[in-house]
């Protein structure tokens, strides 16, 4: 039921560097048409650090590792959100299937890809246990030899909640020049990481080290270069009319971050481009000086 594509087999029994990265972030993170340029932007940034990029998501019956541009088009809003409980069902029915960053890291790892790049992680939503929503990343990301490049964790969840479960999970929280966890939209103001390194190769090391003590992933977090500061009473109000029109469940995230995008006049929307290319593009770094170090 997987189908890797020609390039990413090829790149990968050569021990050379690819990243996977999601499409919910295309389906369900932008409007359309902004969703599908921000997955080609992240693709090609990947593709400028010398990697090779592998898009995932369910399309006509198979978990596609490495969908083409046209295919890429076929996501939008009417996709179906897919973390890791709902790929099976998603192939099977044949449905166009958006995977988040939980159903990514299960597919790459099946493919054994080592890299992902996203936006920001998902995690405990705010008010835990009322929802007793925590997002389904955080156990994939526990228990796979993957490691997710994000801009932290999205601040319209409990960040330090998330920190702490991140811990007990046992996922190394690997700050990119940064001693704190940044906040999505905002650099400074999060809760420590649990180390800080200061290069690509020192970060290609780590993740090496930590796969060989056959463990499961880690989370490397690089802070935005544009930080937002202003936005939490935005991200408040977008919450609270979450719960008043009754959204619970996978349809929290996508529907705060689209209020984000229309209160701010489309400032959420540009930061959250530029860091989800930012973060692919340090992915593909990260990736070229892991199998570099992999084939000396
Ligand atoms: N990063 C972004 N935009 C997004 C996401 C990440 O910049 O839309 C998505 C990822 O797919 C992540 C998901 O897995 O949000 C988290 O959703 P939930 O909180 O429902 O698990
Ligand atoms: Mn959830």
């Amino acid at each position: 039921m997987i189908r890797v594509a020609d390039e990413v087999r090829e790149t990968l029994a050569a021990g050379g560097p690819v990243v996977a990265l999601e499409t919910t972030i295309v389906a369900h993170g932008f409007p359309a048409p902004d969703g599908v340029e921000v997955g080609l932007a992240c693709d090609a940034a990947v593709r400028e650090s010398g990697a090779v990029a592998a898009t995932i998501g369910v399309l006509d019956g198979e978990a596609v590792i490495g969908l083409t541009a046209g295919e890429l088009e076929r996501f939008d809003a009417s996709a179906r959100k897919v973390g890791p409980r709902d790929v099976a069902a998603c192939v099977v029915q044949r449905a166009v299937g958006a995977t988040t960053v939980g159903g990514t890291v299960t597919l790459a790892s099946a493919a054994g890809i080592s890299f992902i790049a996203t936006g920001g992680l998902g995690g405990v939503h705010r008010g835990y246990p009322f929802p007793a929503d925590v997002s389904a990343d955080l156990p994939a990301l526990a228990s796979a030899r993957v490691c997710v490049v994000s801009a932290g964790v999205k601040s319209l969840l409990d960040v330090p909640a998330t920190a702490e479960l991140l811990e007990t999970l046992g996922v190394p929280v690997i700050g990119f020049g940064t001693p704190t966890i940044p906040l999505f939209y905002t650099a400074l103001g999060g809760p420590p990481v649990s180390a800080q390194v200061e290069t690509v190769d020192e970060a290609a090391q780590v993740a090496d080290a930590h796969f060989g003590l056959g463990r499961g992933g880690i989370l490397l977090v690089r802070p935005p270069d544009e930080s937002l500061d202003d936005v939490e009473p935005l991200i408040a109000e977008a919450l609270d009319e979450a719960a008043a029109e009754g959204v619970h469940g996978q349809r929290v995230t996508p529907f705060v971050l689209a209020r984000l995008h229309e209160r701010s006049q489309g400032r959420t929307l540009r930061a959250n481009r530029a860091l989800a290319v930012a973060n692919a593009r340090l992915a593909g770094a990260i990736a070229v000086a892991a199998a570099r170090n992999l084939n000396d």
